[in-house]
């Protein structure tokens, strides 16, 4: 998945490199700087102490010592004085500079913490949207796998616009579907033992016919939908946030059954109908439930129409559910 929201301890996730929010000394601190340098051991320090320190909305690159990582990339966020001092163009260039040596430094994977939001004084919620707004810009050019780590729960307790509508929503219809599920259970038993029935008098040779049976595969209807979309391959695949070699494995399997994930996250880059992506998942063997937070967030996403899987994303994520991607 090429960016994801996950809630760790950064020193702790393996990768190419990861991003360190420190001071302009870059001689440690408190904080992640802290954790990082505690980590990492005292190499660390001594090659920072040859760097002669960085300036704000800048980044320097390290080795990664005794971390799970090959580099630690070093920035400096700004500290929030209210916003009037440029504090947003330096928080981006901290993400764009560590992000530019990264790719130079041919890293495939980077994880960051939310720059300036802790000692700096940043808010939250914007430390995270300008975050989320660099990174999104530079996969739209960029192959990278970009993993931003939340540290405690308090840093994603922030305001959503979405979160008390979708509250709300959820509430209803995941209500709605308990109070019938009886019968619905029976129902389903039933099926499953049809199934089991249909599924003996199959012939041997079941590979021919399944094939005779779909007349339209999962694959089938994406690559359908992207030319009727009028859209690229990349630009399909990019928007769905999904990595090009999961891509043309799915390209290249007419049978391809993907995760729900997936398939959801082509639905969304697709910006399909309510039908048309129930049909889609329906061709991957998936249905929405009301019985399933994930489905219901899903749902009313695309009820409003709102097809930003980054969005849709950080909601899941504040919900607890899993991302939309590969
Ligand atoms: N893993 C991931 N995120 C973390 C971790 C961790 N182990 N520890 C804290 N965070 P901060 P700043 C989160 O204060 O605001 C240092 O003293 C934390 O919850 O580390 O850029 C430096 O030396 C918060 O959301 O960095 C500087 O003097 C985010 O990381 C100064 O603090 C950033 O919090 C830099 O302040």
């Amino acid at each position: 998945m090429p960016f994801k929201i996950i809630r760790s301890d950064i020193t702790n996730i393996p990768c190419d490199a990861i991003v360190n929010a420190a001071n302009s000394s870059l001689l440690g601190g408190g904080g992640v700087d802290g954790a990082i340098h505690r980590a990492a051991g005292k190499g660390l320090l001594l090659e920072c102490m040859k760097l002669h320190g960085c300036k704000t909305g800048q980044a320097k690159i390290t080795g990664g010592y005794d971390l799970p990582c090959k580099y630690v990339i070093h920035t400096v966020g700004p500290v929030w004085h209210g916003g009037n001092h440029g504090e947003k163009e330096l928080l981006q260039s901290c993400y764009r500079n560590s992000l530019a040596l990264a790719k130079e430094h041919q890293c495939e994977s980077v994880a960051f913490p939310l720059i300036s939001s802790g000692v700096y004084g940043y808010p939250k919620q914007q430390a995270f949207d300008v975050a989320v707004g660099v990174i999104k810009e530079f996969l739209k050019d960029n192959d990278m796998d970009i993993t931003l780590v939340i540290f405690d729960r308090r840093s994603f307790e922030f305001a959503k616009d979405y979160s008390d509508n979708i509250r709300e929503y959820i509430d209803q219809n995941y209500v709605d579907e308990h109070i019938d599920r009886t019968p619905r259970f029976f129902a389903k038993a039933t099926c499953a033992r049809t199934a089991v029935c249909e599924e003996r008098a199959v012939s041997d040779d079941i590979d021919d016919f399944i094939k005779n049976q779909i007349d339209e595969s999962f694959t089938e209807m994406l690559l359908r939908k992207i030319d009727e979309k009028g859209m690229t391959d990349v630009q399909c695949y990019k928007k769905a946030n999904i990595d090009r070699k999961l891509f043309s494995k799915i390209r290249s399997d007419r049978l391809y059954k993907p995760k729900k994930e997936t398939a959801i996250a082509f639905a969304i880059s697709l910006e399909l109908s309510l039908d048309e992506t129930k049909d889609m998942l329906m061709k991957a063997g998936y249905a929405l439930s009301h019985s399933s937070k994930f489905d219901i967030i899903i749902e009313y996403f695309m009820m409003k129409e709102i097809y930003d899987i980054y969005t849709i994303n950080e909601t899941l994520f504040a919900f607890d559910q899993k991302l939309l991607g590969a």
